[in-house]
């Protein structure tokens, strides 16, 4: 197990103490042409937590909002709103003013930090809001030119950091899934350490050596690891880009040397087609896919090109970071791998009975850090015995790992068949005319349902009868020909969360 001691700061644990280690003159972090030292850093954030408790009145407990594009002012804002003891919901800036106020709410937010360049949907959402009554600005950029700046300033680099417990709440991780509708999940201040201490240090060894990057947001708990959390707890540095672009990550990578990179397989196509052009991305020494499932011809030519694997794995906002996922000494393609340690996962059917091996089901998780829903029903839903019930179909083989299938909502019934949709985009995104795609069941007089693909083409090639035609010769040829797509829609572009998952129940009509 993890052992903590009883009073336990993340925030603290992330920056004084790194200091104390003897992090002090290391970067911890990069962006917006600057780079900060972890002693910079702590001090930093101990005038913004003075600041937040002496001047703007947050207390242990608030609910404190930060709003802002991937940059060090956002991790300084949540390390200090965690060191002041408040609960800290990270958002991104993409979320409108309505969006903003359902969180708001359902949080019962009462304090928000926002990058000055982003007040606006805010400051509207603060107007008719019954519980957000102080919005401070901070400046995203590196010139310390706003109110919560100036306010620190003027405060002390020491902070007598709030006596937190380990079991506080210190983060309210909201997702919308690919539904819809926000729900939170509850985090501690253990949990924060523990994603470090389990994942990172047990799958990726890291080093106050390495230099993370990524595209996630901070505001996903997905980038609040990979990009502060892991980095910040080994002493290591992260370089964080406000428009994660896969161009701007090939440059950063190459201007840095970056070793760690967390993001998602649509951008990892891009990271090959790039080196296959000369970009030098040699410095890598792990590259971490989630958040959708890694089709296999991307690890498979990752592999080949660089000689290292590709690490799927797969993570929830409910248990804050990735719980199953393959690693430098085990991995496969078509394989998201096996738990990570002190996390079990199980194959069930609807009643919770564990499923045979092979056999697809949902797929539930147990751990140390979920799942914890605030405030609803999912928790007497979703979570059972302490078992999370996630939205994914998976199989494990005889060896215990465990293998994608679907997002449950994601399986097409045809004519009596189960296809899986994903089993098809992979088929689909092994012939080059395609570059990105999303697979699912169109509802069909005759059939129930019938395979529809929705397709992106690759620069240059043209969507005529001809392409559909290929590309449903070239599904059946590569799988069971009865999952070949019998609609094939050409588009531009595919709608997606702002996570960039697919939302493939917004193409279903
Ligand atoms: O797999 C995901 O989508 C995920 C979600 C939250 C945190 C981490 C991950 C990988």
């Amino acid at each position: 197990g993890f052992d903590y001691p009883e009073w336990l700061n993340a925030g603290v644990e992330l920056t004084d103490r790194m200091v104390e280690r003897g992090f002090g003159d290391h970067t911890a972090l990069i962006g917006n042409g600057r780079s900060r030292t972890y002693k910079e850093l702590a001090d930093w954030t101990n005038r913004i937590a003075h600041a937040l408790v002496a001047d703007f009145g947050v207390k242990p407990g608030n609910r404190v909002l930060i709003r802002s594009a991937n940059n060090p002012a956002m991790v300084a804002a949540w390390l200090a709103a965690t060191k002041a003891g408040a609960v800290v919901v990270n958002t991104m800036p993409m979320l409108r003013a309505g969006e903003l106020s359902k969180i708001v709410d359902k949080a019962e937010i009462t304090h928000a930090l926002c990058d000055t360049r982003l007040m606006e949907d805010l400051v509207a959402c603060e107007k008719s809001s019954r519980f957000l009554k102080t919005v401070i600005g901070f400046d995203g950029t590196a010139n310390h030119d706003a109110e919560l700046d100036r306010a620190a300033l003027r405060k002390p680099v020491k902070f007598d950091a709030i006596r937190t417990g380990r079991d506080d709440v210190a983060l309210l991780g909201f997702t919308s899934g690919t539904t819809g509708e926000p729900k939170a999940t509850m985090h501690f201040h253990r949990d924060l350490l523990i994603i470090a201490d389990g994942y990172a240090r047990e799958v990726l060894g890291v080093t106050p050596d390495d230099i993370f990057i990524g595209s996630p947001p901070l505001a996903f708990t997905f980038g609040l690891g990979g990009l502060a959390i892991f980095p910040l707890r080994f002493g290591a540095a992260a370089a964080l880009l406000e428009q994660a672009s896969p161009q701007n990550m090939i440059e950063m990578i190459e201007t840095h040397r970056a070793t760690v990179c967390f993001t998602a397989p649509t951008a990892y196509r891009v990271m090959l087609k790039a080196m296959a052009e000369g970009a030098d991305l040699t410095s890598l020494r792990a590259a971490v896919s989630a958040g959708e499932t890694l089709p296999a011809p991307v690890y498979t030519e990752w592999m080949e090109r660089t000689g290292k694997p590709m690490l799927d794995g797969i993570g929830a906002t409910e248990m804050l970071h990735i719980f199953v996922t393959n690693r430098f000494s085990d991995h496969h393609p078509a394989c998201t791998g096996r738990p990570v340690t002190g996390y079990e996962a199980r194959i069930v059917d609807d009643t919770m009975q564990t499923l045979p091996i092979g056999e697809v089901g949902r797929l539930a998780v147990r751990g140390p850090t979920g799942c914890r829903y605030m405030a609803d029903d999912r928790q007497s839903k979703y979570v059972q015995d302490g078992w999370n019930l996630t939205g994914d179909s998976f199989w494990m083989d005889e060896d215990g790992r465990f293998h994608f299938a679907a997002r449950s909502d994601d399986m097409i019934i045809s004519a009596g068949y189960n296809i899986a949709g994903p089993e098809v985009e992979a088929a689909l995104l092994s012939h080059p005319a395609v570059l990105e795609c999303a697979v699912i069941g169109a509802t069909d007089e005759d059939r129930g349902q019938i395979v529809e693909a929705h397709v992106v083409l690759a620069p240059g090639q043209t969507g005529d009868p001809l392409m559909v035609k290929l590309l449903q010769d070239h599904v059946k040829a590569t799988i069971a020909p009865y999952k070949y797509p019998r609609r094939v829609v050409f588009t531009d572009s595919l709608p997606k969360t702002q996570t960039g998952k697919i939302q493939r129940f917004r193409l279903k009509h």
